[in-house]
């Protein structure tokens, strides 16, 4: 038994995105359940608690090792009664009973059934599971109404619910590079999302497009679409203007409408023939370096030769780039909390479009993600230790 003076404190600053929280989770156990929990909370819309499981299970990803005894939470920040409870389980019997027959419950399985398919939220699936609809079978059988995007994510979905290793977001990335130069010289394309943070898988792949000059980024989105669809690359877009710009284009300015779309929601075929057009990085061995190749699949054992993979697009205006760079790395929670930090720590409106500050009445400029953390006062925290 270690006594009290033995017990090591961790230390864990109260907001995540003080932290540097790698991939390496040292508490996967743990944060699982919390996980698992806090999804479940999302997809009933108990939004409190689902943030609640959150930030718990990021003060544990966040830890240099393993816990072992509930004595070393002591003094940690965002570790509610519940989520304590769910860990004491956990280090006393293997296993937290709350997350175990919530896996086995008939609600969440029907949830994440119908959540997985594109398009369908947590309130539509509530709905569907009032109706009885548990299942995809049970929901093509019903007559349901879908709109075009639940229509493309049923047809898609075993495609859309494997995860796409960072080797295809790096096929698909060369695609949206062609795309977007061929349209735009000059203009320019970052990843975004989970792997710009480093994640080796995602559940679709995240791009930022940006002109250096300011206003040339108008109209683009568009002709990136274009371009993919005349090459075939879309199995489903939908593009959408961005509000903030909506906001900004009140009754009195108008808008260049059409050309101000902001956001492109889509599903890419991604084939064997661009798997394999696409050179691989050479990786190491003991050997020494060794280029790796996809092997060719066979065409007569009738799989198909490509595979459907989510993609967004996001077109900033130069002006708002840092921003929006910040705003779509995530991760989700670390967005949040950099936001909720702005708010009471700094009294500043942080987005994906502006920095304000509240008290100066003013707008922040930034041209990199280093100047907006300095803006807030946080140390700069890089992609890849934003892993909340
Ligand atoms: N984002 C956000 N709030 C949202 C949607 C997105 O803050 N409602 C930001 C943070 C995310 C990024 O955009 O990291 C991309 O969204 P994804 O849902 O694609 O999340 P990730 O890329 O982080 O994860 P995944 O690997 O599942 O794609
Ligand atoms: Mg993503």
């Amino acid at each position: 038994q270690t006594s009290e003076a033995e017990v090591v404190v961790f230390s864990v600053p109260s907001y995540a995105c003080q932290r540097r929280t790698t991939l390496e989770n040292h508490n996967a156990v743990l944060t699982d359940a919390l996980a698992l929990l806090a999804e479940n909370a999302e997809l009933s819309e108990e939004e409190g608690r689902g943030v609640a499981f959150r930030r718990a299970a990021a003060v544990l990803k966040a830890l240099p090792r393993p816990v072992t005894s509930m004595t070393e939470l002591r003094g940690l920040p965002c570790l509610g009664d519940h989520s304590l409870r769910v860990i004491k389980d956990i280090l006393e019997n293997g296993a937290s009973s709350e997350a175990e027959s919530t896996k086995q419950s008939e609600r969440y399985k029907a949830l994440k059934v119908l959540t997985g398919i594109f398009g369908v939220g947590a309130k539509t699936a509530d709905r569907w599971i009032r109706e009885g609809i548990l299942g995809l079978q049970q929901l093509q059988e019903s007559g349901q109404t879908l709109n075009r995007a639940q229509q493309a994510g049923l047809e898609h979905y075993d495609d859309l619910n494997q995860p796409v290793t960072k080797a295809d977001a790096d096929v698909i990335s060369e695609i949206v590079e062609r795309a977007v130069v061929s349209v735009l010289p000059g203009a320019q394309m970052t990843l975004i999302g989970g792997f710009r943070r480093g994640k080796l898988s995602g559940h679709d792949v995240d791009f930022l497009i940006t002109h250096p000059e300011e206003g040339r980024e108008v109209g683009l989105m568009p002709k990136v679409v274009s371009w993919l669809e005349s090459q075939g690359f879309l199995l489903y877009q939908k593009t959408t203007r961005n509000s903030y710009l909506e906001s900004k284009d009140g009754p009195g300015r108008p808008s260049s409408n059409m050309d101000r779309f902001e956001r492109c929601f889509s599903i890419f075929k991604l084939t064997e023939k661009e798997r394999r057009r696409t050179k691989h990085p050479e990786t190491a061995t003991e050997n020494g370096l060794r280029t790796v190749s996809t092997p060719e699949p066979d065409p007569h054992t009738g799989h198909k030769l490509w595979r459907a993979v989510r993609v967004d697009l996001v077109v900033s205006p130069i002006s708002q780039f840092a921003f929006a760079l910040l705003g779509w790395t995530g991760s989700k929670l670390f967005e949040r909390e950099l936001r909720r930090w702005a708010g009471h720590e700094r009294n500043m409106s942080l987005s994906s479009h502006a920095l304000y500050d509240n008290k100066q009445r003013i707008y922040l400029r930034a041209t990199s993600e280093e100047e907006i953390f300095a803006h807030l006062g946080l140390e700069f925290i890089p992609p890849s230790e934003r892993n909340t």
